[in-house]
């Protein structure tokens, strides 16, 4: 399996984001990709920079005035005055219903909130070089897949499975998963599954690609009645208009277990052999870990091992990227049994 990495990812470094009332320490943040590359370097892997420009698929993935905004928002903040430099901004107000999101507010922190689905993904100096040179990653290893290559993984940060159309949300600011599976499609795949195996719904991706026929959309996550990213996630979302039937949601309570867990991921793996896709997009969130410190699902490390195995199972040529996982110092291990399941099925 070849690997890429974001060397940028460092870049996107916020300090605080809020929990239960109170600043915390962001729990996205580099060391967690710092321990996956540390991992794959130890068995052996040689991790790739970026080596294609995303810029053309991701004008199909989102859209442009979101785009012109994250890539200015920095420099916008700091307009306010140099001092901003030392405080990130957080969205306070957002157009809900009623209200108009058509007109672009000149106000920065009305424009934040307008792109944004929470107050949960904080924006740093190098969010924009980050993000786009993590999309880059992806599209870099799904360009690999027409070359021929069975598999290919992408450690990357910040992660992008809640990021949608038009907004930022979950730690997500550019749809990683959308943008390999956009690349594969406009590279000869007709059709083109996502898994998305993080705790959390991603809910961008479903939007993204919820009225499409040619991207199937499957997602095991704790039940949105209680877990973030709770106002999408359920059941009944089954794809709209072509996308009929091209989305498949299997919610579990939090608490689930690896057994419970494993029924899901084969119900999840039947949808997609009767699909009849070309290639899969695996959003590889790890957070799924029982050490997860803000999610409650119960697998093991050695469980991993077994998703590996399952995804090479699924028999198409495959790109990983990486999404959740918030036990950092675990990361690496997890990350390492997944790659090391699949090469080893
Ligand atoms: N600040 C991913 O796993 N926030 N995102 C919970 C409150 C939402 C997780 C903590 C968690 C988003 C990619
Ligand atoms: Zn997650």
């Amino acid at each position: 399996m070849i690997t890429f990495h974001n060397p940028l990812q460092h870049t996107h470094a916020p300090e605080h984001e809020f929990f239960r009332g109170e600043r915390v320490p962001c729990f996205e943040n580099p060391t967690r990709a710092a321990y996956v590359e540390a991992a794959l370097t130890a068995r052996g892997h040689v991790l790739h920079p970026p080596d294609v420009d995303c810029t053309e698929v991701l004008a199909k993935i989102h859209a442009p005035r979101y785009l012109a905004f994250l890539a200015s928002a920095w420099q916008q903040w700091l307009s306010l005055g140099e001092e901003q430099n030392r405080v990130q901004p957080f969205p306070s107000v957002w157009p809900v219903r009623t209200l108009r999101s058509d007109i672009e507010p000149d106000n920065f922190i009305a424009k934040l909130g307008l792109y944004s689905m929470d107050n949960g993904s904080p924006l740093a100096a190098g969010t924009w070089t980050a993000a786009k040179a993590g999309a880059d990653a992806a599209a870099s290893a799904a360009a690999r897949l027409a070359a021929g290559e069975r598999a290919a993984f992408c450690s990357t940060r910040p992660p992008g499975h809640h990021a949608g159309p038009d907004f930022m949300g979950g730690y997500c600011f550019l749809n990683n998963a959308a943008v390999a599976a956009q690349w594969l499609r406009d590279h000869g795949a007709a059709r083109v599954a996502v898994l998305d195996v993080d705790y959390h719904h991603g809910n961008g991706t479903q939007s993204i690609f919820y009225d499409r026929a040619d991207v199937l959309f499957v997602s095991i996550h704790g039940d949105p009645r209680t877990e973030y990213p709770f106002y999408l996630g359920h059941a009944d979302e089954t794809g709209a208009g072509l996308g009929a039937g091209c989305n498949l949601n299997l919610p579990l309570p939090a608490g689930t277990d690896a057994a419970t867990w494993f029924a899901a991921l084969e119900q999840a793996c039947a949808r997609i052999a009767a699909f009849g896709a070309d290639a899969l997009v695996v959003s590889l969130g790890l957070d799924t870990h029982e050490g997860d410190p803000i999610s409650r699902f119960r697998l093991a490390t050695t469980d991993f091992l077994r998703l590996g195995a399952r995804l090479r199972g699924v028999g198409l040529p495959t790109v990983l990227v990486l999404e959740g996982g918030y036990a950092a110092a675990e990361l690496g291990t997890n990350a390492v049994n997944v790659l090391e399941g699949f090469e080893q099925a």
